[in-house]
Formats: C-alpha cells, structure tokens, sequence
C-alpha cells in the first residue's frame, strides 16, 4: 500500500493467470452451444417488451443501483432503462464478443510481459463498480470544474456527487494508490450520447496503466543510473511535462507505443499499418491517437500518453513515471468480427452469440448477419420550448421509451417560424427489431408514447 493513500476496500480481484482458466470451447460434440447460466437480469437484453408507461426514473425520493439507494437531487438524470444495464457485464458474459476482445488482449499482457518471479506483470481488474464520484470521474483526472465534459446533459447522474463512470480511466488514481504498477481495467461506461448504429448509451473500455521507477527505466541503458526521472526548473513544452526529463519522457512513450503497437498487431495481424496522432486529454501530456488503417480509412482505437506528474503525485507513486491508454471494446470488436451495429452486443439472439463461441479465443471469426426485419419509420415534429431543449434529452427519452427498438433518431428538419420566432425539430425515428418483424399496431403504441412523453417531460409542442 502506498503511503498518503486512503485505504481501498479490497473488490479487486486480481484474475488468475490464463492457463487456470476453464476450457474454451462451449460447443458440445452435437454442435448445439450449452446455455450458460443467466446470471444477469433480463433486461440486460435487447428489450422487446411494450413500452412502459412510466418510463423515466419514477417520482421515488431515491434511486437504486447495485443494491444501494442513492438520494435524488437536482442532478439526479439518470433513467431507469440505464439502470437496468449496470452490473450486465457483458465484457465478463463468457463467449461474448466484447469478452473475446478482453481475454484477447489479457491473454497477450499475461505472456508477452512475465516478471523475474515468474507471474505476469500486468493485474487485470474487471469487476469495480461503475458507480463512482464526481471526484473519481473528473477531478482525480485533473479535469478542470467548469470543463465541457462534466455536462448534466453528456453524462448520467445518481445525484450531485455520484454518477455512472464516463470512462474507465475513473479508476487509475484508486489503483495506483492501492500500490499497483501495471494494470489493466476493463469496465462499461455510461454517457448520453445520440443513438445510431455506432453509439449506445453504455459501452465498455479497457484501461491500461504501467510506472516505472528511475531504476525499471533506464536498466538497459548504459550508465543508466546516472540519468534521472524528473528535474527542477523545467519546462512545458509539446514533447513533456515541466518536471520531467526530455530522456525520461522519451523512454517511457517509446515503451508505450511499443506495448500497444504489439498489442494491436497481436488482434489484427503483423500486417497492419499504424499511425499515431498528438491529441490532448487533460490527464496525460504528451497525448497521442493510435489509428489504424482499415478498409481504406484511417480509424481511431485508442487514446494514450504519459501520465501528468501531478496525477501519479496525487496517488502516492511521486518517485515514478507511467503511461496510460484506454480503448473503447465495441469499436475493436465491431472492425475484428465485422459487427455492424453496436446493438448487437446486447443480443441474447443464439444466432448471434453462438458464433463467438469458439474452439480458442484466437481464432478469426467474420459475423454473418442475421437475416434483416424490415423497419418501421415514423417521423414526430414539434415546436421547441422558449429554452432548455437539448437533442439529448430527447434522444434519451426516445431510448428509454423505445429501448433497443429504435434503431436511430436523426434530425431532418428545422426551423424558425418567421412570425412568431418559434423554433420546430422534426425527427425521423427508425424502429427495427433484431429478431423478428414489428408490427404497425407495436410501433403506433411506442410512437403515441414517445410524443405523449416529450410534451410532458420536454416542454415541446406537437405539431401532429
Ligand atoms: C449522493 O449520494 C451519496 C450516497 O448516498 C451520498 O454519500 C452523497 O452525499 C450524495 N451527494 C450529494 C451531493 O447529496
Ligand atoms: C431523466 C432526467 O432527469 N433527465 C435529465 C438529464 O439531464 C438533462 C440535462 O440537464 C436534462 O435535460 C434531463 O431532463
């Protein structure tokens, strides 16, 4: 344990090598999948159920997650079809493809990185709470109070003080000072996003953080030990962090880069082409973007950089120097399996999870569609109120309404009535079952409910 550090409650499992594992494969000799035990609610599923009346977090004084009530407050935004996915884990449902992703990469770090004793240098944590504070989320980040990113209106709120994790790397200050040196974290974040066949209100990250003393990184250079991690006086400058040595910085991002392009390359194959990308997050400097090169585009996978001193400092490590990445699991899995829609991974459809269950988790596999159900397209048209519309309010209100039936809200049509200065959205709203065909009556039901709600809930007027 780190001196200065506040105790951490021991929930992290430390996963045991991949060789204790149990076998791999769940399909039996006859070639049907064995069902695996639900462990996990049944709205952990892509929701086919009518829609609920009452479908934002009721009138209750408080709200419950995880077992635990959380008092509502001014902030309070969070829903109660998101609620229903927190503690689904499909990154840890065995077979999932999101799960593939992650045993892929542990698999990778359990062998490609041992220490002298023989055990595998990286932890793996996968099973923290996605609650957490403000705090953890952001000023643990070094994330500014008034940065753009701490919005009501991008991010799901339990009250004032407690919301779902935005992103994994909510965590690295928690496990640095718990005395961890390489870890990787893998979790499902929450933010209020638009809905389309790329983004989804949760999704899961995988987070990787490793430090080195002055010893750990200058070892293989010669007369290392008269180089140093940091000096006084410095400064900021684009390749490094006022406290840290040019030498030090460089070492640290070429062992970064390295580890993440073997990475990559042990998913995608030696092939692949790579580029890196400066870019700027607020806890690490410098930043950089992996893109790799897929069916003719550049695409981006991952964030990373070196860790801000201060950040390390604030958790107990200030004699080492680290870096960081996080990557998003739906996006590698989308482009290595060719899943086209990120809703598919909350499919419990045979169809689609028996073909990720394979023989060994290296094997390549391309997914084949499921046959298409035909969509339903509505439009809804309304006059905006005076103020405090946003899109996302609306996006989440259809999503908590429709669930998984929607397939996607655009906007198609705006403007300003000349007379009366008033402004009207008009969206188109796609519904699409994965596993079977809507009906008319199904969709008038969601629809009427949908526009029903937004006038209560919104402020808007209908224009039907
Ligand atoms: C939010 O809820 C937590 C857990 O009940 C509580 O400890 C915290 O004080 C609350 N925050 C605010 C600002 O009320
Ligand atoms: C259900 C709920 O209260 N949603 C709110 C979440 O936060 C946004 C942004 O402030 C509000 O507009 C929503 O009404």
């Amino acid at each position: 344990m780190r001196l200065h550090c506040r105790i951490l409650p021991l929930f992290l499992p430390i996963l045991k090598p991949l060789a204790r594992q149990r076998p791999l494969c769940c399909l039996p000799a006859n070639g049907r999948p064995t069902t695996a035990p639900r462990l996990f609610p049944s709205s952990c599923h892509l929701t086919t159920d009518v829609p609920s009346s009452q479908p934002l977090v009721g009138q209750d004084t408080t709200v419950k997650v995880m077992g635990y009530s959380y008092p509502r407050d001014d902030f309070t935004n969070v829903t109660s079809k998101i609620l229903a996915k927190v503690g689904c884990n499909l990154h840890n449902q065995a077979h999932h493809p999101l799960w593939l992703v992650k045993e892929r990469i542990k698999a990778h770090f359990y062998r490609a990185y041992i220490m002298r004793s023989g055990n595998p240098l990286f932890s793996v944590h996968d099973n923290l709470s996605p609650v957490v504070t403000t705090e953890q989320n952001f000023d643990s980040l070094l994330i500014p109070p008034d940065h753009p990113s701490r919005k009501r209106g991008d991010n799901y709120y339990l009250n004032r003080s407690t919301m779902l994790r935005a992103h994994t790397s909510a965590h690295q200050r928690e496990l640095v000072c718990s005395g961890l040196d390489a870890f990787l974290l893998a979790g499902d974040v929450y933010r209020r996003d638009e809905i389309d066949a790329s983004h989804y209100p949760v999704f899961h990250q995988m987070e990787g953080v490793r430090l080195f003393s002055n010893h750990e990184l200058f070892a293989k250079v010669s007369s290392g030990e008269d180089l140093s991690l940091f000096e006084s006086g410095g400064h900021r400058t684009p390749q490094k962090q006022e406290t840290h040595t040019l030498e030090a910085v460089k070492l640290v991002e070429f062992d970064l880069k390295q580890t993440l392009d073997r990475m990559v390359r042990h998913l995608f194959g030696e092939e692949l082409e790579i580029r890196w990308v400066e870019c700027y997050f607020p806890f690490t400097h410098p930043s950089f973007e992996m893109e790799v090169r897929f069916q003719e585009d550049w695409l981006e996978v991952l964030g990373c950089g070196v860790m801000e001193q201060e950040l390390v400092h604030s958790a107990g490590a200030s004699n080492k120097i680290g870096w960081a990445f996080g990557l998003g699991l739906e996006r590698l899995a989308m482009v290595l399996y060719g899943i086209p829609d990120i809703r598919l991974f909350w499919s419990q459809d045979d169809r689609f999870l028996k073909q990720f269950c394979l023989p060994s988790i290296n094997d390549p596999v391309t997914f084949q569609p499921l046959s298409k159900y035909p969509p339903l397209i509505n439009d809804i048209s309304f006059w905006l109120p005076a103020e405090g519309y946003t899109e996302n309010d609306f996006y989440d209100l259809v999503r908590s309404i429709g669930g998984d039936l929607v397939e996607k809200v655009t906007l198609v049509d705006q403007f300003t009535h000349p007379k009366t200065q008033k402004h009207s959205h008009c969206y188109r709203i796609t519904y699409r079952h994965m596993e079977r065909t809507l009906t008319q009556e199904e969709v008038r039901v969601l629809h009427a409910s949908i526009e029903h709600t937004a006038e209560q809930e919104l402020g808007v007027k209908g224009r039907y």
